[in-house]
């Protein structure tokens, strides 16, 4: 057997464990998904992606293409939070939400045909603007109706790009919620940038006793449930940290996003954007300065 055969079969034996895990308890991690040299890579990538939003210093949209920014009061700098799909002019980005490793991952648990709903990154801004509320996924697969077996057809993935660990504002999960599936969580304020509490967890039956941290090292891979419960707080640590999501879907199971593979294949853009999230994309697809 050549090394690469060996390699793939040591990460397939590796996959095999995490899958188990993650049927059971609603995540698994990858440990050393991408490794350093290609970490380096997608950094610089992010840092120009960040650069950009900066430079546009307030919310921003064209087509699916979001920078989602916002200001901590009237006077203090805009912070970027999170850009959606910059994998439509981000080539290193793209390359990754493509790469196959991710459809071997994948494949056993929603097969080789496969459409993407998020690509996204998250800058775990200092202050509380970074803060994710207690929240199940299922609450933005939107709408409801285009989506299919949701449990199991959706995953979602996160690259961790720098550690994450309780300073530095990893997530936090509740093992095993998601086997109580869509939970009547309280939708009202917006996940971003709302603290999560105790009394949230409370509601829907569940104590501070129940949570864990997902702690990953930088080019960690975490899979999660699109109903396992889970936020996260800020960042106190004295470096970034950010996070590379991209969401896969099986295709026969949802009506929108962007393809992704196709019998294990990539599947680069078209020439026009799907609709995902956006609603608005046939009516207002230019590039645009929305009000948040
Ligand atoms: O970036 C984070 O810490 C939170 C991510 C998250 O909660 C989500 O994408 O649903």
């Amino acid at each position: 057997m050549g090394v690469s055969q060996q390699r793939k079969v040591a990460r397939s034996a590796e996959v095999r464990i995490d899958l188990a895990h993650y049927w059971s308890d609603g995540y698994a991690i990858v440990r050393g998904f991408i490794g350093a040299d290609e970490l380096h890579e997608i950094s610089a990538a992010l840092d120009q992606l960040h650069a950009e939003g900066v430079a546009h210093g307030r919310c921003f949209r064209h087509g699916n293409l979001f920078y989602n920014l916002a200001r901590e009061s009237d006077d203090s700098e805009p912070l970027v939070l999170m850009v959606q799909w910059p994998s439509y002019h981000q080539e290193v980005l793209n390359a990754v939400r493509l790469d196959t490793r991710f459809v071997e991952l994948l494949e056993p648990l929603i097969g080789r045909d496969l459409k993407q709903i998020i690509n996204q990154v998250h800058w775990k801004a200092r202050g509380s603007l970074g803060d994710f509320a207690w929240h199940q996924d299922s609450r933005f697969r939107r709408p409801a109706e285009a989506f299919r077996n949701l449990g199991t057809s959706y995953i979602q993935t996160g690259l961790a790009i720098d550690p994450h660990r309780p300073e530095s504002g990893c997530m936090r999960i509740i093992p095993r919620s998601h086997l109580r599936g869509g939970l009547d969580m309280d939708c009202s304020e917006k996940a971003l940038g709302t603290a999560m509490t105790n009394d949230a967890l409370g509601e829907i039956g569940f104590s501070p006793a129940d949570v864990i941290d997902l702690l990953l090292e930088p080019g960690d891979l975490a899979l999660w449930s699109p109903y396992l419960v889970h936020g996260s707080g800020k960042n106190v640590s004295d470096h970034e940290r950010r996070l590379y999501i991209n969401g896969y879907v099986r295709a026969a199971d949802c009506d929108r996003g962007e393809w992704a593979f196709s019998n294990g294949e990539p599947v680069p853009f078209g020439p026009e954007p799907a609709l995902v999230h956006y609603d608005e994309l046939y009516e207002r697809p230019g590039p645009h300065y929305p009000d948040k």
